[in-house]
């Protein structure tokens, strides 16, 4: 029988290659995002090329209400989830504290955050029935913090802890858990920070070769696929140009 992944945030980027790369093994998906029609196109093409199964739901990771009563509902079908990736986010602004929009500080908080809290919970009955695996994609904002970063790199400091408190009171039930720490992938992150200014956005990757979504997606399915008695807790990849958060050689 086909495993199941349920992919937060599969719309574009990580998710949307993470998606790919499970459906080309023959994984069935679960796939949430907040635009319709995008996620449409991400469903459309991989039934048509590898013809998985998926079952696409749409809704805000910030919404508590939505969140429960898609994933506590899941039909029965879909219930035996083996692998969870919290991976829906975004960091909005990059701005010093006393500058910074409070309402960017809320939303980065209730989507990285809370978001991630909520789709646990609410299919963690389903993990544990499996002895499934949930796997928080963080960054290196979540293991340094840079300047202007504040809250974006506070959110992704508390994936960090999040997932060690995950793994420390689900390891009765044998789920696995595991954060994955990619520093600068090129996907449409700084597009969405900068809040459509590409100038800004195209500077982040200037000049040297980023991860691309497809590297963390091979990342993810390694992760998924270790032997039973192995987890992987803790992982932090970049590009070979990156040493950390705020040094990348541009030649
Ligand atoms: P993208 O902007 O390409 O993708 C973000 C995804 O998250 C989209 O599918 C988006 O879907 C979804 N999403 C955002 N907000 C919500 C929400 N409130 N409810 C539901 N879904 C939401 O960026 P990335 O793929 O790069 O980002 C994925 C994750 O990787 C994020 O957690 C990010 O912080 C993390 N990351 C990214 C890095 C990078 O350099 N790119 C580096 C380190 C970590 P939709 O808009 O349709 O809802
Ligand atoms: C995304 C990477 O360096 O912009 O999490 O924080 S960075």
């Amino acid at each position: 029988m086909s495993k199941i992944i349920l992919i937060t945030g599969a719309s574009s980027g990580l998710g949307k290659a993470t998606a790919e790369k499970f459906a080309a093994e023959g994984w069935n998906l679960i796939l949430t995002a907040r635009r319709k029609e995008k996620l449409a196109v991400v469903v459309n093409d991989i039934e048509k090329k590898y013809g998985v199964k998926t079952l696409s739901l749409i809704f805000d990771v910030q919404d508590k209400k939505a969140v429960f009563e898609h994933l506590e509902n899941l039909p029965k079908e879909w219930q035996a989830i083996n692998v969870l990736l919290n991976n829906a986010g975004l960091a909005l602004g990059r701005d010093p504290f006393e500058e910074a929009n409070l309402e960017d500080w809320e939303t980065m908080i209730d989507t990285n955050l809370k978001g991630l809290l909520y789709a646990s919970k609410a299919v963690l009955p389903f993990i544990i029935a499996q002895k499934g695996h949930i796997i928080n994609i963080g960054s290196t904002a979540g293991k340094e913090v840079y300047k202007d970063g504040n809250v974006y790199c506070a959110t992704k400091h508390a994936v960090d802890a999040i997932s060690k408190a995950q793994r420390i009171d689900l390891l009765q039930h044998q789920v696995k858990v595991t954060a994955i720490h990619p520093g600068a992938v090129e996907t449409d992150f700084s597009i969405v920070r900068f809040k459509g200014d590409t100038t800004k956005a195209d500077a982040v990757y200037a000049g040297y070769t980023p991860l691309k979504a497809e590297d963390i997606a091979d990342t993810i399915w390694y992760v998924a696929n270790t032997p039973e008695h192995v987890c992987i807790n803790d992982l932090v990849i970049t590009c070979t140009a990156q040493g950390n958060s705020t040094t990348i050689f541009k030649g």
